[in-house]
């Protein structure tokens, strides 16, 4: 997988600027890396001014690709567990080692006795992207999770319940909105999720220039809340209450008015009758919003020429996460706002998204097919809520979890982990194999980690974000420099694993993966590949193996592709690699029907799924917020999620790690600013320090993720030195949004209590 060097800007020192794409986030920004290929040396990093979709927009982690480059603690090659010690391997060793340990596993125990576990990098990493999917089907384990379960699960479900798809997923049109609700979202410190459009402050000061509105609701008066024109202060987990009282409202007051949409809506009667019991007087005082506010809030949106709710994390990391993203795209239908320009919209993408793509087929929707072993929890995607995993690998019978295979994931910091449960588990396991680039808080369990080849040696593509992309957009990044010999490319490292474990060649193995997106796109309707054999697609795209040559499938198949030369106009990869700035075809259009899978392209408006867990907000609603403390998460530029911390442009500045808490909570248990405390859940404790701050509510506490670098990990000396606290060892296992089994990780009960003062 090489692409032709650029040419030299600066022959005698062999200088160059190189276009890439930012690695570390949703919004994937365009930049321009100079590289000294004489030293080998990153010598700066900027945006792309020319880039269609970021438009040289950059945040100030865009500069630690450097630290990536040159990071020491980087693993070069493979390395194998012996005596205990994990050492440097060949990959002829940790490859074999792997597929045998695996194979002997489900050889005695059975195919679900391993485990996989997917995080962030499945969606950044072009060669996770395309092989994850083989791997599975070789590994033909039912026991697989993913970070999904974690943030998205609430979104992927009411998109799938009411849609009929997962990625049938409204996105905010935010460049043509005049009125933005986030719900749970604090995009000026996370640069926004679920909706990729670099620059969203840029994005958010134009709404307000052009005379709109931006709202934002929030238990925490966030960077974003500050720079909203309102702010509702919310309680943790109100949402659901509130949008209910606010659809009252509308019906109440003749509000509701789907335009189009009108003609495919089932249920619009029982919505309304659902409603009817959470006036905004009676929601109000529970969540703590006016009932004033809510009649007010429900009155703006419907009047605004073009109104958007758009929830994130808040909205689906939280106790009724389903409820609220059900409710979320009521609103939007219900207001006329849905599939319509300046409202919540489905983006075509240059191509279709394929990962995650499952939707409703054979009179059926993707969920409940089978169920967890231990606490019967349905399925969803073929995955399980990831905060089942640790009583997976504890609870002892068949299907038990005794080894397991991480995929660019960091579960011990990034999952409910409760005391440490998850990393004890962890240590149990009979085997274990990484896919990562690091020794970190889980990989040091691993028997073998296989590490990618250096992050500038490999091509840089979305293939995950294209349905999530405000705009239809892509660029295609060359790698920088070509991979070291022994380094191998993700797509080579898997399928030489998938034919260890199958008895295949690692060419068949490839072309096996070539034919499951064949075969999903055929799934999936796609009228381009529909009339052609797999042979005569082959013959199109060329014999090489690896990711190119599925990301020519996808362009050339897509909305502008060359249709196999049908459009000979059209995109293909070797057209795209000609466009160094990528290349925008223009903002979302309205296609609501291309983007309805239920039986007759309806919209189900209450789904069943979902609104059999209202008996639940009723209780919290009746039984009130009670009076302990609860904890929640934020985001901040500086870090993203748990493997950035060792990165020295990064490690610097105020620690990040500090709990914020409001002064009055603080007074009342003889807390100041400053302090290290003890934070104490049903699961877990840790020491940290203390911030005060009135932009928290009475009653929250907040705390980072991706914390807590103070187990057993070689190296990372910067991390180290700034380790801070593991916030999911406060988890609840227990504590999920009852239809999508996604953990709730932002109002876990605690206790705060001031560290007795160290004796001098
Ligand atoms: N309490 C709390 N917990 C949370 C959250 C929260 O808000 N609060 N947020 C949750 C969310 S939204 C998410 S998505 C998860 C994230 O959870 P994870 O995905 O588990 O966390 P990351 O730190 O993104 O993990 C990325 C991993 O990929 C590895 N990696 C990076 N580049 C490469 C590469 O090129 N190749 C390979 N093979 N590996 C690579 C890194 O070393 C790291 O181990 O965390 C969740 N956890
Ligand atoms: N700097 C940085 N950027 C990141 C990441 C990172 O770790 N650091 N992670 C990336 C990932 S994996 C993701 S998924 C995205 C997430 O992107 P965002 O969703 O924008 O994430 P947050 O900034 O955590 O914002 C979530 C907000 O929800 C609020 N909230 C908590 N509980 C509730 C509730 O019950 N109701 C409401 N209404 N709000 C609530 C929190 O106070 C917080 O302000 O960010 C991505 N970008
Ligand atoms: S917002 Fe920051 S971290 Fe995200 S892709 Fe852009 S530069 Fe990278
Ligand atoms: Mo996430």
């Amino acid at each position: 997988m090489t692409a032709a060097a650029p040419a030299p800007q600066d022959a005698a020192a062999d200088i160059r600027v190189h276009g890439r794409i930012c690695p570390f986030c949703e919004q994937n920004c365009a930049t321009e890396v100079t590289f000294d290929h004489t030293s080998g040396k990153v010598l700066s990093i900027r945006g792309d001014r020319e880039d269609p979709l970021s438009q040289g927009f950059v945040c100030p982690k865009a500069v630690a690709v450097k630290d990536l480059h040159h990071a020491p603690d980087v693993l070069t090659g493979p390395m194998i567990r012996r005596n205990g010690k994990l050492e440097p391997a060949s990959w002829d060793e940790a490859l074999d080692h792997a597929a045998a340990r695996l194979k002997e596993i489900q050889a005695a125990h059975g195919r679900d006795a391993v485990g996989l576990f997917f995080g962030t990098s499945i969606a950044h990493i072009p060669g996770f992207a395309f092989f994850t999917g083989p791997l599975l089907a070789a590994l033909q384990t039912r026991q697989v999770y993913s970070t999904s379960s974690i943030d998205c699960h609430p979104h992927f479900l009411a998109a799938m319940a009411m849609f009929g798809g997962f990625t049938s997923f409204p996105v905010p049109d935010i460049d043509r909105t005049d009125y933005f609700v986030l719900i749970g979202a604090n995009p000026l410190q996370s640069n926004g999720s679920f909706m990729t459009a670099p620059g969203v402050p840029r994005r958010l000061k134009a709404i307000q220039a052009r005379g709109g509105k931006v709202v934002v609701i929030d238990p925490r008066r966030t960077e974003t809340a500050r720079a909203a024109d309102w702010y509702l202060s919310i309680a943790p987990g109100g949402d659901a209450a509130l949008l209910l009282a606010v659809v009252r409202t509308l019906f109440e007051e003749g509000l509701v008015d789907p335009g189009p949409l009108a003609a495919r809506l089932d249920g619009l009667e029982t919505l309304r009758e659902m409603a009817r019991e959470f006036p905004p007087e009676r929601v109000g005082p529970a969540i703590g919003i006016a009932p004033a506010d809510i009649v007010t809030l429900a009155r703006e949106i419907a009047a605004a020429p073009r109104a958007c709710l758009y929830g994130r994390i808040g909205s689906a990391m939280q106790r009724f996460g389903s409820l609220t993203n059900w409710l979320i795209n009521a609103i939007n239908i219900l207001t006329g706002n849905l599939d319509r320009v300046g409202g919540a919209m489905f983006p075509q993408g240059v191509f279709e998204g394929v990962i995650m793509s499952d939707r409703y087929r054979d009179g059926q929707l993707p969920y409940g097919r089978w169920h967890s072993r231990v606490s019967q929890w349905p399925e969803m995607a073929g995955q399980f809520p990831a905060a089942l995993m640790a009583e997976e690998m504890e609870t002892p019978g068949e299907g038990q979890i005794r080894a397991l295979v991480t995929m660019g994931a960091n579960p011990a910091l990034s999952s409910p982990n409760g005391g440490g449960r998850l990393s004890r588990a962890m240590e149990k396991l009979d085997f274990m194999l990484s896919f990562d680039i690091f020794v970190n808080e889980t990989t040091r369990h691993a028997d073998v980690i296989l590490p990618s080849p250096p992050h500038l040696s490999h091509a840089d593509f979305m293939v995950f974000f294209t349905f999530l992309t405000v705009r239809d957009y892509i660029k295609y990044a060359p790698p920088v420099f070509e991979a070291p010999p022994g380094a191998l490319h993700d797509s080579e490292i898997i399928c030489r694993l998938i034919g260890r474990l199958t008895g295949q060649s690692a060419a068949e193995a490839d072309e096996d993966a070539l034919r499951m997106l064949v075969e999903q796109l055929r799934g999936q309707g796609n009228p381009v590949v529909a009339p052609l054999t797999f042979e005569q697609i082959v013959q199109h795209l060329g014999s090489e193996p690896g990711e190119e040559r599925m990301l020519d499938l996808l362009l050339r198949s897509g909305a502008y592709g060359d249709h196999f030369g049908e459009r000979p106009d059209g995109l293909t990869l070797e057209r795209l690699k000609a466009m160094p700035h990528g290349v925008d075809f223009g903002a979302m259009q309205p296609r609501i029907a291309e983007v309805l899978h239920l039986p007759g392209g309806r919209i189900d408006l209450v789904p069943q799924l979902i609104t059999s867990d209202l008996p639940r907000l009723r209780e919290w609603l009746d039984a009130g917020e009670g009076a302990g403390l609860v904890l929640m998460g934020r985001r901040q530029v500086r870090s993203c999620n748990t493997w950035l911390h060792n990165f020295p442009s990064l490690a610097k500045g105020p620690e990040l790690c500090v709990l914020l808490m409001h002064p009055d909570d603080a007074a009342d248990r003889g807390i100041a600013d400053g302090e290290r405390v003890r934070v104490r859940s049903r699961t877990g404790m840790v020491e940290v320090p203390v911030h005060l701050s009135d932009e928290m509510r009475r009653g929250n506490v907040s705390l980072p993720h991706g914390w807590g670098h103070t187990e057993d990990v070689p190296g990372q000396v910067h991390a180290k030195a700034r380790p801070g606290v593991n916030s999911n060892h406060l988890a609840d296992h227990d504590l999920l949004d009852a239809p999508s089994g996604n953990v709730n990780l932002n109002a876990i009960p605690v206790e705060v209590e001031r560290l007795a003062p160290v004796p001098a």
